[in-house]
C-alpha cells in the first residue's frame, strides 16, 4: 500500500467538507515577466486584450496589493520559489548571466521539492533565470521539477538582431546582448534547439504544458506547474496566432498570446476536471521595463518601475482562482510572492522547510475571514547590502522608503526620481506615504507638521524595519562569483568560433 493508501480510511470517515480540504490540491504557478501593476484590463488598460486573464480575475480573488520580492528577475524568482528574502539566499546584486557561476544554491528548498517530498508530480515551463551552472548543475530538474522545458535567463540574454520575434518575418526589435551564446531552449538538461525559434516557442510550451496536466490526471497524481511566462519581456514576440492582432502593438501582441496559454491552462483543467481541485495563482516577477517605451509596459497610476523600490517596482497584478473555494472579489489586503511556499505547503499537508521563512500561509484571506495574516512588506534594492538593509517598508496603508534610487530600467518617464541618474538618496527620517490616499507616493506626510497617527506609524515601521535586520542574514553573493565564458549552454560543444557557433536546428 503507498503513502496515499494508508491515510484512505481516515479519509471516508470525515465530512466531506473537511475531506476535500485535505485532499491535495493540484497548483499552476502562472508568472509573467516585467508586467506591470496596470498593463491588464482588469487592471485598468485601456487597450489590452487580456480575456482570459480578465476572466481569471472575475472569477478569482483578484488582489490590489501584491508584491513581488524585488525589483528584478532573479532574486525575484528566487523569492517565489523558496518563501525567503532573497538576500538569505544570495540572489544578489542584479540578476544571472548565461556565464554565471552562481546560481539558487541547491541547498535552498523550493517549493516544488516540497510538494515533491508529498508525491506531486512538479514540472516547469518557461523562463528559470536562477542559473545554469556547469553542464546545467543549477537547472530546475535540480531543484524539485520532475520536468522542465525553457530557457535558463532571459530571452534577450543572446543576440536576437536576424532572428524573427513575429511571423511571417517581423525580425526582433534590436539587437540583444552580443557576445554570447544563442538563446538555448532546454528539455530537462539537453539543449534541443539554438537558438530559439520565438514564434514556435509558446505553443510549444502550451503542448508540454497540457500533456503535463493532462498525463498527471490520468494517472491522479497531483501536482505543481510553474508556468513562469517570457511575456511580456523585451524583445517582444509572438507566434502566428497573435502576431499583428491587438491594438497595442508588438507588447499588446505579446500579452495577448501569454493571455492565450492562460486560456489554455484553464481548457486543459476543465477538460480534464480538475477546475475544482486545482489552485491557479497568477501574478509578475517585477514591474515594468520603463526605458523600453511602448515596448515596456505600464505601471499605472504607481510610481517609477522595474529596478526601483518605488510601488510600480515591486506592486504586481495577482489573482488567486480556485472555484468553489476562493470566493470571487477584491482584495486591499497585503500579500506577496513571499506567502505561495508557505501557502502552498499548507493546502498540501507538507511540512514547511527547516530555515527562516519570509512568507504566511495565506489560507485565512483566500478560504476565511478574508484578512491576510501579513502585516508587513520590505523592499530592497537589486544591488541590496546589509548596511542600507530595506529600501523601503510598509506597514498597513503607510510606506517609509529609507533609500531611493532610480534605475535605468525605469528611464522616460517625465518623473526624474526613477532614472538610472538618480543616485542613491538617504532620507532621514524617511519619506513617509499614506498609499491608500497616496498610491503614487507624491505626497511625504513628514512635510509639514505630522499628526500623532502619522508619527505613531513612523515608530511602528521603523520598529519593523530593525527588527528585520535583526533576523536577516545575507547569504554569499551568488553572483559575486562571476562568470566563465566556457560555462555558457553550447549544444555543439566542440564547436568553433565560440560562441556563435553554438547553433543547433530541433531533433
Ligand atoms: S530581468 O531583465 O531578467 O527580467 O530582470 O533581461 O538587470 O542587468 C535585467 N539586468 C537583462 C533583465 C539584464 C535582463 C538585466
Ligand atoms: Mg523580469
Amino acid at each position: 500500500m503507498g503513502p496515499q493508501g494508508r491515510y484512505l480510511p481516515w479519509l471516508l470517515l470525515l465530512p466531506p467538507v473537511v475531506a476535500a480540504a485535505v485532499a491535495r490540491p493540484n497548483f499552476v504557478l502562472v508568472l509573467a515577466d516585467d508586467l506591470g501593476y496596470g498593463d491588464l484590463g482588469c487592471y485598468g488598460h485601456p487597450s489590452s486584450a487580456t480575456p482570459h486573464l480578465d476572466r481569471l480575475a472575475a472569477r478569482g480573488l483578484r488582489f490590489t496589493d501584491f508584491y513581488s520580492s524585488a525589483a528584478v528577475c532573479s532574486p525575484s524568482r528566487a523569492a517565489l520559489l523558496t518563501g525567503r528574502l532573497p538576500v538569505r539566499s544570495g540572489i544578489y546584486p542584479g540578476v544571472f548571466d548565461p556565464g554565471s557561476r552562481g546560481g539558487l544554491p541547491l541547498a535552498e528548498v523550493t517549493v516544488a521539492e516540497v510538494l515533491k517530498a508529498r508525491g506531486y508530480a512538479t514540472a516547469m515551463v518557461g523562463k528559470w533565470h536562477l542559473g545554469f551552472g556547469h553542464n546545467g548543475s543549477f537547472l530546475p530538474v535540480h531543484q524539485g521539477f520532475d520536468h522542465f522545458l525553457g530557457v535558463p535567463y532571459s530571452h534577450d540574454q543572446g543576440p536576437c538582431q536576424n532572428l524573427t520575434c513575429f511571423p511571417p518575418d517581423t525580425k526582433c526589435f534590436g539587437t540583444c546582448d552580443q557576445g554570447v551564446v544563442p538563446l538555448p531552449l532546454l528539455w530537462n538538461q539537453s539543449i534541443v534547439q539554438q537558438p530559439v525559434s520565438f514564434p514556435e516557442l509558446v505553443p510549444l510550451y502550451n503542448k508540454f504544458s497540457r500533456d503535463f496536466i493532462a498525463d498527471c490526471a490520468r494517472q491522479g497524481r497531483p501536482f505543481l506547474l510553474y508556468y513562469a511566462s517570457h511575456h511580456t519581456h523585451y524583445p517582444q514576440f509572438a507566434s502566428r496566432e497573435f502576431a499583428g492582432r491587438t491594438r497595442r502593438g508588438p507588447f499588446g501582441d505579446a500579452l495577448a498570446e501569454f493571455d492565450g496559454s492562460v486560456g489554455q491552462l484553464l481548457q486543459a483543467l476543465q477538460e480534464n476536471g480538475l477546475e475544482n481541485s486545482t489552485l491557479v495563482f497568477f501574478t509578475s516577477d517585477n514591474g515594468p521595463s520603463t526605458l523600453r517605451m511602448a515596448r515596456g509596459g505600464s505601471a499605472g497610476h504607481l510610481r517609477c518601475g522595474k529596478g526601483t523600490t518605488y510601488e510600480g517596482g515591486m506592486r504586481e497584478p495577482a489573482v488567486a482562482f480556485w472555484p468553489g473555494r476562493i470566493v470571487p472579489g477584491v482584495t486591499h489586503e497585503l500579500a506577496s510572492t513571499l506567502d505561495i511556499l508557505p501557502t502552498l505547503s499548507a493546502l498540501a499537508g507538507a511540512a514547511l522547510p527547516k530555515v527562516a521563512l519570509d512568507g504566511f500561509d495565506l489560507s485565512p484571506l483566500l478560504f476565511g475571514s478574508g484578512k491576510s495574516p501579513r502585516q508587513a512588506v520590505f523592499f530592497f534594492p537589486p544591488s541590496p547590502d546589509p548596511l542600507h538593509g530595506p529600501f523601503a517598508v510598509r506597514l498597513g496603508k503607510y510606506k517609509a522608503h529609507y533609500y531611493t534610487q532610480g534605475s535605468f530600467h525605469s528611464g522616460t518617464t517625465p518623473d526624474q526620481a526613477c532614472h538610472g541618474l538618480t543616485p542613491l538618496t538617504p532620507h532621514l527620517p524617511p519619506l513617509l506615504f499614506d498609499l491608500e490616499s497616496d498610491p503614487a507616493e507624491n505626497y511625504d506626510l513628514l512635510q509639514g507638521r505630522p499628526g500623532p497617527e502619522v508619527l505613531r506609524a513612523l515608530r511602528d515601521i521603523t520598529l519593523q524595519k530593525v527588527l528585520l535586520e535583526q533576523r536577516l542574514d545575507f547569504g554569499e553573493s551568488q553572483m559575486g562569483k562571476g562568470r566563465d565564458a566556457s560555462l555558457q549552454p553550447c549544444c555543439a560543444p566542440k564547436c568553433s568560433p565560440k560562441p556563435s557557433c553554438c547553433r543547433c536546428s530541433p531533433r
